[in-house]
């Protein structure tokens, strides 16, 4: 029997659309089941007891959850086709570093940025810059972080491209005058069919942020 994918996911979910990128790098099928992280399914408390989080991928019954925890199952599974990460145990570690990094540094601050109000935002935009910069001059002139080609860390940060729309229109900065590599990093990512079909538009995830935020109470 066809080995059997689902990935329980929420379009502007950062961590789901690496799962996305990484089956589409991989040419896998799957069957994607829509999931509201604030309306939790059954099959989601199931499958995800622990965290009652997306994005789960199950594989034939079985889930794997958290996003880099999958993403490296996968590419384990199949090792054969566009590795992810490098075969060099001390490159793989630098690689997993920057994805650690994305996930305590980049990601909460965003997040306090565009889904939080007075100094606690303010403080949030501010680590979210200097997370940002770092992420820059880890890229400096390569174009990949990964070297010459799509790789891991790449993978890890390309959903946040999704998110830097909002990240700029709520903090009141330009990314492209700030982070221009990134920005061009970003553009280069997306030539790739794998990120550009797996990636949510912008204006989307703007439209959900603002949602959120009247939701919480802030607008
Ligand atoms: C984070 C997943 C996550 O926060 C990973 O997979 O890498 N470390 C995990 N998922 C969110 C939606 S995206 O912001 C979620 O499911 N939240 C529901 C909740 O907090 O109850």
């Amino acid at each position: 029997m066809a080995d059997e994918f689902v990935l329980m996911h929420f379009f502007p979910s950062p961590f789901g659309m690496r799962v996305k990128v990484a089956l589409a790098e991989k040419g896998i099928e799957y069957e994607h089941k829509d999931q509201n992280p604030f309306d939790k399914s059954p099959l989601l408390l199931e499958m995800n007891p622990v965290h009652k989080k997306i994005p789960v991928l199950i594989h034939n019954g079985k889930p794997i959850c958290e996003s880099l925890i999958i993403v490296q199952y996968i590419d384990e599974v199949f090792k054969d086709r566009s590795p992810l990460l490098p075969s060099d145990p001390y490159q793989r570690a630098h690689a997993r570093f920057w994805a650690d990094f994305i996930d305590k540094k980049v990601h909460p601050t965003g997040r306090r940025l565009w889904a939080g109000k007075g100094e606690d935002q303010e403080s949030g935009k501010k680590e979210l810059l200097e997370g940002l910069k770092l992420m820059e001059e880890e890229l400096g002139g390569k174009p990949y972080f990964n070297g010459e080609s799509f790789g891991f860390v790449d993978l890890s940060f390309v959903p946040f491209n999704s998110w830097f729309y909002t990240y700029e229109n709520v903090g009141k900065f330009s990314m492209e005058v700030e982070f221009p590599k990134l920005v061009a990093w970003g553009k280069r990512c997306m030539e790739k069919e794998s990120v550009s079909k797996s990636l949510a538009d912008p204006q989307m995830v703007y439209d959900f942020a603002m949602g959120h935020r009247k939701n919480l109470g802030l607008e």
